[in-house]
């Protein structure tokens, strides 16, 4: 249609010509005619003129019709809209500007409407300019913004922008912009500064959210180098704007901080005066979803932030706060030294720089990154230059979850000490320990000896816990010597806190000091039973039997299973939570203690949740990094009078051989499909090689996996089990904890093991998370 419209309008265009050159052809030909010969041809001449001035006439009118009556009257019209700023020098900035219900905003908001409509109206863009807003007023001398509506004829989309007409205003000044002055202009009593002036198109939802915004509005100017808290919101309204302004040349931080555990609150950023879609920082929904306090940093002085509420209204949901920073490039000097520990990448001012997670970084003209999945990787450069240029760009505006880094320098020559280096990502890990870390699996083929230790006189295998128990067991009894002394560290040795290395497997917290620094006899507080107890025959466990194990409920009823690890820290599994309802700390109660689920005992504490940790890797679709850790609001006391105790955590290196008997606990189904048992049951299972496992379950073992339970089923964890424990019994006495109740095929069925979260391989996520503030 608009292509039919564009030809008849040329033609009409020739005919709009026509008239003119045809007029003066005619008044040529008339006096050529002064002379007539013959009436006849006269006749025809004046019948000619007839014609032409009819034919003119109807180009006239449809020249008229096509491009007037038919485009201003008859064709619908797009809205434009476009968001503008002009300094105006002979206003002085106060207070009163900054807020919407002051006379004083309002009188020179309609001052500046009159004079932008004024300057619009004098313009080529008259006939397009529909209605204008001043939104806000900025200091210096006095920053007027607004927003102008136009409305354009379908057929003129494209061919009008503001863009184009920026510069009407001055030239509608009446000639005052001529070279030499140039830079100012005086209209309606306004002094305005030309160059100032700057307009940009912009979405009918960012008009619309500024137009909501008009009843809670908060301007602020932020000079401070600290964090300087802004007004909060009004809570009878919906929803408000906030402008942060800062010094040309510096650039604002916002710190958001959640004050509930949870609500539904929205808070978007933009790093602009106009809140559009191209300048969105981030947008954050509900309060403890993601981190707690977010911090954002816009890229010059203007800042847009808007809360909107959600379906409840909390009272303080949050608090804002912003400070200012010079201005400066995202750069970095860092001095790369070898190290043995990897250091994390700090960057200066890191907050300044805050990594986008879609992006890409280059290094030595080598792209890396880009999107990754969920894993782990270690991208391994060699850097021939000493000094390295590492360049990261966002491919998005929106602010992602971040990027840590860490880096290390390694031996080119021996990559790996003691390890294996997997091609596929990078990472050292483990040789020979029965566990395929490798995607490839390289890391266990080759090996003589799979999760045994090897004799060094024959290459004989033997097992683990017959090393260093004082009885020969290699031809030489080389299994029997170095247990007392330090030995060259390894996947399999013990390392004290001092750097020592242990032959002897499972050292920590056996009454034996073996470190010369008996760091491994130190934070044994755990795996022990206060109270003796009988262990009877069937599956009903005896009041103190399990002290470690926790039920977690919501609104009363048991959900999931979980261990304490310390007088704070309940381990549970990540699929727990993964329900957004269930996210939440505050919807959590736990109880320790406890036997019986239906009735409380004396002995039972109840505890809320603090914070729930779940495994950044956690994959809800393959289970991997299926472990959650929960932050109890307070230590447990219940410890201090025996009723609980928390399961050891096993250290890296602790050696798990398949064939050891094991225990697994929890208030969950009797059998496949049926319901909760009210008595906390308790199942003897072994430990399961992770050969034996993928035979069960093919590609879908990880290495974060451990299998347990019996080729002909029966004995196994069910529904309501999630997140339980699995403990298993030292010679010392003590409980170690082995894997968390993940996931399996059914219930006890034969040649379907049940599987837990392998916690020696997250023993490092554990610490981490419990040591850090
Ligand atoms: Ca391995
Ligand atoms: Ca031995
Ligand atoms: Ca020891």
């Amino acid at each position: 249609m608009a292509l039919g419209h564009g030809a008849k309008k040329s033609v009409s265009c020739e005919q709009g010509v026509t008239p003119a050159t045809l007029h003066d052809g005619v008044q040529a030909g008339g006096q050529a005619s002064a002379p007539p010969t013959r009436k006849s041809r006269s006749c025809k001449y004046v019948l000619a003129f007839i014609i032409i001035i009819i034919l003119a006439a109807a180009g006239v009118t449809l020249a008229w019709y096509f491009l007037e009556y038919r485009v201003w009257m008859c064709e619908p019209r797009v809205q434009q809209q476009y968001s503008a700023y002009l300094s105006i020098l002979n206003r002085n900035f106060s207070a009163d500007l900054s807020s919407h219900s002051s006379a004083a905003f309002r009188r020179e908001a309609k001052g500046v409407q009159n004079m932008v409509k004024k300057i619009m109206e004098c313009s080529s863009l008259c006939r397009y300019f529909n209605y204008t807003t001043a939104f806000a007023f900025g200091e210096g001398s006095v920053v007027a913004h607004f927003w102008i509506v136009m409305s354009v004829p379908g057929s003129h989309v494209g061919r009008v922008t503001l863009e184009t007409g920026d510069k009407e205003p001055g030239g509608g000044t009446g000639g005052s912009r001529e070279p030499g002055e140039g830079e100012t202009a005086s209209f309606s009593g306004y002094l305005l500064h030309l160059p100032s002036l700057t307009v940009t198109e912009t979405d009918s939802k960012a008009i619309e959210l500024l137009k909501a915004s008009f009843d809670c509005y908060r301007y602020q100017k932020v000079v401070s180098t600290g964090p300087l808290a802004l007004r909060g919101p009004d809570m009878q309204r919906s929803s408000c704007l906030w402008h942060l302004q800062t010094d040309p040349g510096s650039q604002l931080e916002l710190h958001m901080e959640w004050l509930l555990p949870e609500c539904r609150d929205r808070l978007v950023v933009y790093d602009s005066l106009t809140p559009s879609d191209t300048h969105l920082i981030t947008s954050v929904y509900g309060c403890s979803r993601h981190e707690r306090l977010v911090r954002v940093l816009s890229s010059g002085e203007w800042m847009t932030v808007i809360w909107k509420q959600g379906l409840y209204n909390y009272k303080d949901p949050f608090s804002l706060s912003a400070q200012t920073w010079t201005r400066r490039d995202c750069n970095s000097t860092i001095e790369l030294k070898a190290t043995t520990t990897p250091p994390t990448l700090t960057v200066p001012g890191a907050s300044l720089c805050r990594l986008k997670a879609w992006g890409q970084w280059i290094i030595q003209n080598r792209r890396l990154c880009g999107t990754r999945g969920l894993q782990p990787y270690t991208e391994r450069l060699f850097l021939l230059p000493t000094d390295t240029t590492v360049v990261m760009t966002s491919e998005v505006s929106i602010t992602g979850p971040g990027l840590q880094l860490r880096y290390q320098v390694f031996n080119q020559s021996d990559p790996c000490p003691g390890q294996f280096l997997c091609t596929t990502n990078g990472l050292c890990v483990p040789a020979c320990d029965g566990i395929k870390d490798c995607p490839n699996g390289l890391d266990e083929r080759n090996c003589v000896c799979v999760a045994q230790y090897q004799c060094p006189e024959d290459s004989q295998c033997v097992d683990y816990y017959k090393v260093c128990d004082q009885l020969p067991d290699c031809p030489e009894a080389s299994d029997e010597v170095n247990c007392t002394e330090g030995v060259q560290c390894s996947d399999m040795t013990y390392v004290c806190a001092d750097g020592t290395c242990l032959k002897k497997p499972n050292p920590e917290c056996d009454f034996v000091a073996d470190c010369p620094d008996a760091s491994d006899e130190k934070q044994c507080d755990c795996g022990l039973r206060q109270f003796s107890s009988r262990i009877v025959g069937g599956t009903n466990a005896t009041e103190g039997e399990w002290p470690w194990q926790a039920s977690l409920q919501v609104r009363g009823t048991h959900i999931c299973g979980g261990a304490l690890i310390s007088s704070q820290w309940v381990v549970s599994a990540a699929h727990c939570f993964y329900d957004d309802s269930l996210y939440s700390p505050s919807v959590w109660t736990v109880y320790l203690g406890k036997l019986l689920l239906n009735s409380s005992s004396r002995t039972e504490e109840v505890a809320r949740v603090l914070r729930i940790h779940l495994h950044q890797y956690y994959d809800y679709e393959s289970h991997d990094y299926d472990l959650a850790l929960l932050k109890l609001d307070r230590p447990a006391s219940a410890l201090l009078a025996g009723h609980a105790q928390p399961a050891c955590l096993p250290p890296v290196a602790h050696q798990l051989d398949p064939g050891l008997l094991c225990w697994v606990t929890g208030w969950g189904a009797l059998q496949e499909g049926g319901s909760a048992s009210n008595v906390l049951q308790k199942v003897d299972v072994r430990l399961v090689s992770e050969e034996a496992c993928i035979r069960s379950y093919g590609q879908l073992v990880t290495p974060r996996m451990l299998c347990a339970g019996y080729r002909y089923g029966d004995k196994d964890a069910c529904q309501g089990d999630s997140g339980g424990p699995l403990v298993c019994q030292e010679p010392s006495g003590r409980w170690f904890l082995a894997g968390v109740v993940s996931w399996g095929k059914g219930c006890g069925r034969a040649d379907y093991y049940g599987v837990y979260t392998r916690i020696t391989r997250l023993t490092g996520w554990i610490q981490e998370v419990i040591s850090s503030p």
